[in-house]
């Protein structure tokens, strides 16, 4: 039967405190909600000013001039900086993650609204601020390529014509899996089912924009720089190559995070504007950004038009997969993915089933939009990959007059066919798909709903019920295959032990909100035994943690937690050596029972880890060859990733007066592996499923005919609050991963992952009535209104 177990919490007492993995409550929680978190705004220098960025209203123009003189006069102005100005310099363009170039500045054109112009610097930000309206730009408008699809028309303007050579606005090309074969099934199977659907643009809206202080200490030569950064590490080896500071002459600090969900995985101008802005006053330098500057021009997410097509026989085997993509990047190739991955985890689109054959093609192209690709809790584009394939296995339901919930229990890739190989070449590590779907839909009372939705159409009211399954792959990756721009994505831990037997735990990753100062003192904990409340988690700080790629792809638990446990355990090899002299008996003698060594035979003779940490660093001799001091480093490099997977199962009543949609339940079966903190992953489910809410029902990064911004403030950017949710229910199944360390998967992302294709797969139940097959999010009420008429409007 089911793999449902809480794992026994027998390290609790009422203090919440136990020695391990179980459900705590979080450690950096009274600092949040007394007040004294400690984030990039709340940083205050000496002396310090504040930058302003100019940003272009147009989204595609040549820049004829720019005249600063009157924002030079302004009062309380430091400086004013140009594209122009920043090219003499060399430092005009940065490189992306992906080996494209960006403007920090622009000097030949802009080429999307809000895109970087120029800036001030000033004696705070209302100076700065009213400084920028003295900059006299003069913009010759061009015509701006916003829809995808006119991208590569003959006659859409170039707008990479900074790029040598180019001549269209084609990004790239990409494509998985065997054509050939897959065109073979489909041409003999009995049933083929093909739908357009797409992912619209959204974007990661996080509490907390972003920003940075610089502090260029020019004495020293020594650059800090607190920003609102997941990945502190390689930004600063990335700004160590650009702006030719030597990289240990370069502190990055990512302080308190509101947020990142994937947003503050980019390199922004505005860094490198501040880090410019530093240097050249000589005093530290403070940006951040507002609230429209973050809409309009930090990493948006998604934007991917896509055909599916699903082959199977008549009665349910599904045979084939097949995709063709075409991918907007925006104005820059700003995507965050291993250099091998132009598409991200794409590849996945196969989902959980056992296919013969499967194949995507993806052409990606410029447009006059803000960069971005690879964001908002995506892990590394598996989102639309999930969505895809749930929605066109819906639709394949739909043709052969099948329960979608059957449809796909027909074709889980079984228990026994793990480690399960794609058709696009990825290894699945474990899973056991069916006892999650039908523990999902046990909790959902699955027979029960379909009756009740029965007798409601008979009376004419809507009600849908939408399952999603799928399977991810987080915690990248393996360094012989997996790089961002060459550095390596392994992850670095280190564990220091103090002679009273308190710890200290240095990471690689970093939080944006994820609670790894409390789910890293537990994995730790779980394997020395020291209490999760003596063991402090250090990260953030370039300074003061191993090197490593940072958090997002929902690595931090795949990787750095697999480095946590090593790191304790290579600790607790040496601790075992120092009580067995502490016990005068041999290693082979001592048992180890959380928290202490004792003698086999003998349980009375024991020494705990805090005796042992006492005698390592203390007066008296240690076993011979042994050094002094309880402590250890690890770099560790996973062998694969791993594959969390999921069953969710919504309902949804809508208004066929009005089109409204509300989600009435919402059911989350997740199984990441070994569960660390129940509570945690509670919480990034229930995050989750909320994003989810939002992208499949409400948030759209939308844009006019002349490339203007219609996302660009909260009140046109919705985002599900309180009132738009279900209360959540959760469940579980536990499947561990064979080649990590405890048995954990990643779940960070999961339910932003899981949760779209299962509202819309409601959604478009409940309209069956009305014969609707498809609609694309965000399923707003006109949108819905237009799908009960027929007559979809274009995305
Ligand atoms: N966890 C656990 N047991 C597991 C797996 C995870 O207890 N088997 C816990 C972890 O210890 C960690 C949390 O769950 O405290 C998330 O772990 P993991 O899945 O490893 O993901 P990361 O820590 O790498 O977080 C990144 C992921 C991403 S990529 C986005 S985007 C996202 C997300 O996490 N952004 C978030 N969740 C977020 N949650 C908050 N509050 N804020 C964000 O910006
Ligand atoms: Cu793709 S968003 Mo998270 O990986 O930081």
């Amino acid at each position: 039967m089911t793999s449902v177990h809480e794992r026994v919490d027998t390290f609790h007492d009422n203090d919440q405190k136990p020695v391990g993995h179980g459900r705590m409550l979080r450690k950096e929680d009274p600092r949040f909600l007394r007040g004294r978190g400690r984030y990039v705004d709340d940083i205050q220098l000496p002396g310090m000013l504040h930058l302003a960025i100019l940003r272009s209203p147009v989204a595609h123009a040549r820049i004829v001039g720019i005249d600063t003189s009157a924002a030079e006069a302004s009062p309380g102005v430091a400086a004013v900086v140009t594209g122009a100005m920043l090219a003499e310099q060399g430092l005009a363009w940065m490189p992306t993650l992906s080996n494209d170039v960006q403007a920090v500045l622009a000097t030949d054109k802009v080429r999307f609204q809000g895109q970087e112009v120029a800036f001030v610097v000033a004696e705070n930000r209302y100076a700065a601020r009213d400084a920028l309206e003295l900059i006299d730009v003069e913009y010759d408008v061009l015509d701006p390529v916003v829809d995808a699809r006119r991208a590569l028309a003959p006659d859409a303007p170039v707008i990479r014509d900074d790029l040598e050579g180019k001549t269209n606005n084609h990004c790239f090309d990409w494509e998985t899996g065997d054509e050939a074969a897959t065109a073979a099934v489909f041409a003999r199977a009995d049933v083929v089912v093909s739908q357009d659907i797409v992912y619209p643009r959204v974007h990661p809206a996080p509490m907390e924009t972003c920003g940075a202080v610089a502090d260029f200490d020019p004495v020293e030569g020594k650059l800090r720089l607190w920003s609102t950064t997941q990945a502190p590490h390689a930004h600063r080896t990335l700004y160590a190559l650009v702006a030719g500071i030597p990289e240990h002459k370069i502190q990055v600090i990512s302080p308190d995070i509101g947020g990142g969900f994937g947003n503050k995985v980019p390199i922004y101008p505005g860094y490198v504007c501040a880090i410019v802005a530093s240097i050249v006053t000589g005093k530290p330098v403070k940006w951040m950004e507002d609230r429209s500057e973050n809409l309009v021009s930090t990493g948006f997410a998604r934007d991917y038009i896509m055909r599916g097509e699903i082959a199977a026989t008549r009665d349910g085997r599904i045979l084939a997969i097949r995709t063709n993509v075409l991918a907007d990047h925006g104005a820059f190739n700003g995507t965050a993915a291993p250099v091998k991955y132009p598409a991200g985890f794409f590849g996945v689109f196969t989902g959980s089933y056992d296919l013969e054959a499967a194949y995507c093609k993806m052409t990606a192209v410029y447009t006059n939009k803000a960069p971005g690709g690879v964001a908002y809790a995506c892990s590394f584009r598996i989102t639309e990959a999930v969505y895809l394939v749930e929605r066109i296995v819906d639709c394949l339901a739909d043709e052969l007059g099948m329960d979608p919930a059957e449809l796909r229990l027909k074709n889980f890739i079984r228990p026994e066919q793990f480690p399960y190989t794609t058709k696009t070449g990825w290894v699945y590590d474990s899973g056991n798909y069916e006892p999650t779907m039908r523990l999902a839909m046990q909790m959902a009372g699955y027979d029960e709903l379909r009756r009740e939705q029965a007798a409601k159409r008979a009376r004419g009211e809507l009600m849908g019920i939408g399952i999603a399954f799928f399977t991810e792959a987080v915690g990248a990756g393996p360094r012989k295959d997996m790089d961002i721009l060459g550095l390596g994505m392994a992850d670095g831990c280190e564990l220091r032990v103090h002679p009273t037997g308190k710890a200290v735990v240095r990471l690689s990753v970093q939080s944006q909100g994820q609670g790894h100062e409390t789910t890293f003192a537990q994995i730790v904990a779980e394997e020395i035994g020291i209490p999760p409340a003596d063991i402090d988690v250090v990260h953030g700080d370039t300074d003061n943690t191993p090197f490593g790629l940072g958090t997002y792809g929902s690595r931090s638990t795949p990787v750095s937690g697999a480095a946590a446990a090593l790191v304790a355990r290579k600790v607790r090899d040496k601790a075992r050596i120092i009580a067995s002299g502490m016990l005068e008996v041999s290693v082979a003698d001592l048992e180890w029972e959380k928290g202490a060594f004792r003698v086999k035979g003998d349980p009375g003779r024991s020494v705990t880890i805090q005796d042992v940490a006492m005698r390592a660093h203390g007066a008296g001799d240690l076993p011979e060859g042994v050094e002094g001091g309880l402590e250890a480093q690890i770099c560790y490099n996973p062998s694969n990733l791993t594959y969390p997977h999921g069953a969710y199962i919504c309902v949804v009543d809508v208004d066929p007066g009005t089109a409204q949609v509300t989600v009435r339940r919402f059911v989350a079966v997740d199984d990441c592996g070994t569960r660390i903190n129940p509570m945690i992953i509670e919480g990034q489910v229930h995050g989750g499923l909320t994003d989810g809410v939002g992208m499949a029902l409400m948030e759209m990064i939308a844009f006019d005919e002349d490339g203007n911004c219609l996302g660009a403030s909260l009140m046109d950017y919705l985002i599900p609050t309180a009132l738009e949710v279900p209360d959540w229910e959760t469940g579980f199944t536990v499947t561990p991963s064979p080649h990590h360390p405890i048995g954990a998967k990643g779940v960070g992302e999961s339910a932003t992952v899981g949760s779209p294709p299962a509202i819309v797969n409601a959604v478009v139940d409940a309209l069956k009535p009305f014969g609707v097959r498809h609609a694309d999010m965000p399923l707003t009420p006109s949108r819905v209104w237009d799908a009960m008429r027929g007559n979809p409007r274009p995305p």
